[in-house]
């Protein structure tokens, strides 16, 4: 199969789903907190806990939302690392804000929509993910943002490009 490298969306491309992902971070342990997702857009896959957007919620608002519904934990310093952008051939476009944090309150308890586990940073199991997730999530959980574009159909990536950040 050929994963060609796709420019960014012409400059009208407007979303039709807004979501979020929300990566916990255990840096003494080298860990990520991960989600079996049990319902919804990727059920049966490793994914970050996260979901869509609500009227009248920021997108940090919305990660806080998700992962007090999904994971029965509220992380307290979330920063936003990147946005992804997915157009699937089927019409979906999605628009996906990427945050990461070190500290919640609450225990990861498994809900009807996911069930939490930690992976050490070299054993995430991009196998069972989705298909853009190895390109960004390493670099993303060291620290690097960015802003990233995927072609999908069905679950299939066809293009992708990445532009990591220039940070100060
Ligand atoms: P709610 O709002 O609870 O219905 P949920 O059912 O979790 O949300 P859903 O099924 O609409 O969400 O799927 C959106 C979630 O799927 C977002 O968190 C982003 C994630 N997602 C979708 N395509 C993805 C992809 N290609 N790579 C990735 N996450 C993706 O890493």
């Amino acid at each position: 199969m050929t994963v060609s490298i796709c420019k960014p969306f012409s400059t009208d491309w407007k979303p039709n789903m807004i979501a979020n992902l929300a990566f916990m971070v255990d840096p003494d342990l080298d860990r990520v907190l991960l989600i079996h997702k049990k319902t919804g857009l990727g059920a049966g896959k490793i994914n970050g806990p996260g979901g869509k957007l609500e009227a009248g919620e920021s997108a940090l608002e919305s990660a806080v939302r998700e992962l007090q519904e999904e994971l029965h934990i509220t992380p307290t310093d979330l920063e936003e690392m990147g946005v992804l952008h997915f157009q699937f051939v089927q019409g979906l476009a999605l628009h996906c804000t990427v945050f990461r944090g070190f500290h919640f309150t609450g225990t990861p308890t498994e809900t009807r929509e996911a069930k939490p586990e930690w992976f050490n940073f070299d054993r995430i199991p991009f196998d069972r993910m989705w298909q853009d997730d190895i390109y960004w999530l390493p670099k993303m959980l060291e620290g690097q943002k960015f802003d990233a574009w995927f072609h999908f159909n069905d679950e299939i990536m066809t293009g992708h490009r990445i532009d990591w950040r220039i940070c100060d």
